[in-house]
């Protein structure tokens, strides 16, 4: 069902009632209840008044709801009933209060996203503001249709410092994204710290493209952002890409080079010339250590090993190192999650394959879905933010082409392969690669307004989704972004506001 069209919710709910009256009014005496003895549910009453205050000016304090429930303010609730599932929530507004139920705390979060965005752009501001504070009358029953709804960052061509991703997860909240995959190291920069090979980190770490300082997390700084990550019900999944894309490692540990020799740390943007030494038994050491302490300070189920464009490497020797690789992120307790290349070797049921390359024939994937993996969409033609919009885009690549607001909407997960049906779909994933990306506002600009369409695709029944209607809801985010300062692309596909 399609919101009606002043409700400008994205993504869509699954359902969506206008009731009678004029809806609820936020007010300086208004109070966020929770169920007593319930922490989760209260963090998420704390988080969300500390949305609400920028901007009211409001105390909004968060409470524990008295013995006889009391009716008025926001109101946080649990329920048994697991119909919802982990992330569906109700929400329902009337005259005297804002009812949000889920069955989850989890649920109660991607609920709170959907009162912030049927308040005022304004309430996006970060100093106080005049109201009114107006949430319309309405039954809300929402819930999603994919289990993974990720968003990529590379912070290898570029760093980007431990705030810059904490706004990028910021932001992917808002659209109720629930991961956010780290590409942590390419050949321009090894971005996490490994205690037992530090020069990963300290000549690894040293430069990124086109030669500026580059970066690297700490294990503290890593940490912070899992933990800031999982405050918002996002998962974090690093990546490790091997056995390609590894230059900055073997500059900074020869031994993994088969011929032993360092080469230089590299700044340019080509892929798909560096190998580890398939045939070393360092270099399985190297990824036991690296893979081990990647694990224990993720507590997410998956480890992404990468394996896309290894294109020095044999293929009889590339899947016996896959499935090597899958087996060494088992050993450590977790799932491995690879590029489709990965789809060659002999999967464990447990792994996951993510496909990206609308070039090349999707055979692998298909052959992989039927011995029960599970895949990730990630289809560049559709969800490569780093894609230009048009030729007159500044910043991004265009090897796949122009990517418009309207392609990176306009497509059905359970429908973009033969052979891989709603089943098989774990759910999508879109993908910022920073070849061409310096800045926070380089990253806004790329990923918005492409980023709220791709969360849609994930969250939303395909019946719900409507590519006119969606793109006049899609016009109402302009003035929140501009509330937050993010910068975006003005598609001249989308009608905004004057
Ligand atoms: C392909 S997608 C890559 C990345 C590049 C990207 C640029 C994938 C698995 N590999 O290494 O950054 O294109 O668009």
């Amino acid at each position: 069902m399609q919101p009606p069209v002043d409700l400008t919710v994205i993504p869509a709910p699954t359902s969506v009632h206008r009731a009678e009256g004029a809806g609820f009014a936020l007010a300086r005496s208004t109070r966020i209840l929770t169920p007593p003895g319930s922490p989760a549910v209260a963090r998420v009453g704390v988080y969300l008044a500390g949305l609400l205050r920028r901007s009211t000016g409001y105390p909004l304090p968060v409470a524990g709801a008295g013995g006889q429930r009391e009716r008025g303010g926001i109101l946080l609730e649990t329920t048994p009933d697991g119909q919802l599932g982990d992330e569906g929530y109700e929400l329902e507004v009337t005259g005297g209060a804002v009812t949000l139920r889920a069955h989850r705390p989890e649920g109660l979060f991607r609920g709170a996203q959907t009162l912030r965005q049927l308040l005022p752009a304004t309430i996006e501001e970060s100093t106080v503001q005049k109201g009114p504070w107006r949430v319309p009358a309405v039954r809300i029953v929402d819930r999603p249709r994919f289990a993974w709804r990720g968003a990529a960052l590379d912070v290898a061509r570029h760093f980007f410092s431990v705030d810059e991703v904490k706004r990028y997860i910021d932001l992917i909240s808002l659209y109720k994204l629930n991961v956010l995959h780290l590409h942590l190291t390419d050949d321009q920069g090894w971005r996490i710290a490994v205690d037992g090979w530090p020069k990963l980190t300290s000549h690894g770490g040293r430069t990124q493209v086109g030669g500026g300082r580059g970066g690297f997390y700490t294990k503290h700084d890593y940490s912070s952002i899992v933990r800031y990550a999982q405050d918002r019900y996002i998962t974090v999944v690093p990546e490790i890409d091997v056995p390609g894309h590894v230059n900055a490692a073997l500059s900074s540990y020869p031994e993994l080079n088969c011929d032993g020799l360092a080469p230089e740390l590299y700044t340019g943007m080509s892929v798909g010339f560096t190998s580890l030494c398939l045939d070393k038994p360092v270099t399985y050491r190297f990824l036991d250590d690296v893979i081990g302490e990647l694990a224990a300070l993720t507590p997410g189920p998956f480890l992404h090993i990468g394996g896309d464009e290894a294109k020095t490497v044999p293929e009889g020797n590339y899947a016996t190192f896959v499935e090597r690789v899958q087996r060494i992120v088992r050993a450590h307790g977790k799932r491995a999650i690879g590029w489709q290349e990965t789809a060659s070797a002999e999967l464990l049921p447990s792994s996951v394959v993510q496909y990206w390359d609308i070039g090349s024939a999707p055979d692998g994937v298909r052959k992989a879905v039927e011995r029960g993996t599970k895949v990730v969409l990630s289809p560049a033609s559709k969800v490569y933010l780093d894609m230009k919009y048009d030729a007159g885009t500044r910043l991004g690549l265009e090897w796949v082409g122009h990517v418009e607001v309207h392609e990176a909407y306009d497509w059905d997960p359970a429908k973009l392969l033969h052979g891989v049906g709603e089943a098989d779909v774990l759910g999508v994933e879109a993908q910022l690669w920073s070849e061409t990306l310096r800045s926070v506002s380089d990253m806004e600009f790329m990923a918005f307004p492409r980023l709220p369409g791709v969360a849609e695709v994930g969250w939303s029944s395909a019946s719900s989704r409507d590519w006119d209607r969606y793109r006049r809801r899609l016009a109402a985010q302009g003035p929140r972004w501009s509330a937050m300062a993010v910068d975006y692309h003005r598609s001249p596909q989308v009608p905004w506001p004057k």
